[in-house]
């Protein structure tokens, strides 16, 4: 039996998605400025991405799965408004991202896109074959995404709606059946001149409108890059300290949306938002992991969350944080040394010099030890 896309948005919907769109499984339209994007290494350290079978994959989806016909892409909404704006700017707060204050965003989309797939499965009476994919995929999504109607690419890179803005997560079904009809592409792109996006981001990400710099992004930096942070950057950090979304929220098109239905993407309490940088200075691994259960953080981790927490309090130059920094410089991990070594010179200035020299006395890491020569030079 045919499935309308009528049908299958009403169905769509019924599972609680806000968008669905269907598109032919064809390679994405933007392929040829991915391709460039990894030429030029701005994925940094997210290797994966440039791997040669994932970018066949990217090529033809049929790399993926034989006979894939149809793409069925879904947009599930996560903004809400939780605290104000100057609780999450507070400097003494580390600012999570808001896709990050519910529960992980990828089981709540998986389990109903393969619900999505098994009413597809019975409904058309065709069994076909389907992979469902969220984030991981290798495909690009928000391309995708907008070949299936859902919305423009904006020059923050985002996939945005015209009518709800672009704090929604997107899932899809790739499926070996075929459709009788397709939803029509959205307009390629609706910025204009704007670019407001490009202007606020503090660290440069945008080397022009459309592509991301990953290795200038602060949501790169305060997720995915395990390494060091490179201290011409760590001043733009501000606050954050696991993603970002001032790209994101520089949109006029963000004015558009809307609180989310969806329970499991609402934090529920403000540690799950913007927690005390002290609380998570001081924190040892358990506290850590009592601090941010059930949070998407807690995958992190406690090393990486409390190098941006370093990061964040050299901004902030909190005469409070100093002696869990000082702390810090003890720490069995040399990245959490070396950027509470930093933070402690943007806190005290000069008379952080007898502990950096101390520090650089006793310290056997390299970059450790020349973190401190660049300070102290
Ligand atoms: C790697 C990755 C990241 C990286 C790199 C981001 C990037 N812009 O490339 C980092 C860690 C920085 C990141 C950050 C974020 N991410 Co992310 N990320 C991904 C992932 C896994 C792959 C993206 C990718 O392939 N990038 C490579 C670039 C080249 O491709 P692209 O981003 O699609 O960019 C396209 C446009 O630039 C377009 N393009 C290029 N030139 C031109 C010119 C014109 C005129 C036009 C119209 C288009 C155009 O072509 C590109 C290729 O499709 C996707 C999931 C997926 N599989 O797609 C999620 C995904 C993109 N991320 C998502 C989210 C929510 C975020 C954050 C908001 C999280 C946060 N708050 O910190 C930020 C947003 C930062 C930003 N502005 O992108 C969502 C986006 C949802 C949406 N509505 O767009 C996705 C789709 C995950 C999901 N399943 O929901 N992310």
């Amino acid at each position: 039996m045919t499935i309308t896309l009528a049908r299958i948005k009403r169905k769509a919907a019924a599972l609680g998605f806000n968008l669905c769109g269907v598109t032919p499984a064809t390679p994405s339209p933007t392929l040829a400025a991915y391709l460039r994007w990894i030429d030029q290494g701005m994925q940094g350290e997210m290797r994966y991405l440039a791997r040669p079978d994932r970018v066949r994959r990217r090529m033809d989806l049929r790399e993926i799965m034989p006979g894939a016909k149809t793409l069925i892409v879904v947009g599930l909404d996560y903004y809400a408004r939780y605290a104000n704006e100057a609780t999450l700017n507070d400097p003494a707060r580390g600012r999570i991202a808001a896709y990050a204050w519910g529960v992980d965003y990828h089981q709540v989309l998986a389990l109903r896109l393969e619900a999505l797939a098994e009413w597809l499965a019975d409904a058309s009476r065709a069994k076909p074959a389907h992979r469902v994919y969220v984030d991981t995929g290798a495909i690009l999504e928000r391309s995708h995404g907008q070949q299936a109607g859902l919305g423009f690419i904006g020059k923050n890179t985002m996939l945005i709606h015209p009518r709800r803005g672009g704090s929604f997560f997107i899932g899809e079904i790739i499926t070996t059946l075929e459709f009788d009809a397709y939803d029509e592409p959205h307009r390629e792109t609706m910025c204009g001149t704007c670019a407001r996006c490009l202007a606020a981001c503090p660290t440069d990400a945008f080397p022009k409108p459309y592509v991301l710099d990953s290795r200038r992004c602060i949501s790169y930096h305060t997720i995915e890059n395990r390494g060091w942070i490179d201290r011409e950057l760590r001043a733009g950090f501000g606050n954050w300290i696991f993603g970002c979304d001032i790209c994101l929220d520089a949109c006029p098109f963000q004015r558009f949306a809307e609180e989310t239905d969806e329970v499991a993407f609402l934090p529920f309490d403000l540690d799950r938002v913007a927690p005390l940088l002290t609380d998570i200075l001081m924190s040892n691994e358990p506290s850590f992991r009592a601090l941010f259960r059930r949070s998407p953080v807690a995958r992190a981790g406690r090393e990486l969350i409390v190098r941006n927490a370093c990061v964040a309090a050299g901004n902030w130059r909190g005469e409070v944080a100093i002696p869990h920094l000082i702390q810090l410089l003890f720490d069995e991990s040399a990245l959490v040394r070396g950027h509470a070594a930093w933070a402690l010179w943007r806190t005290m200035g000069l008379d952080s010099s007898k502990l950096l020299t101390d520090l650089h006395r006793r310290e056997a890491d390299e970059r450790v030890r020349g973190e401190v020569e660049a300070l102290l030079a």
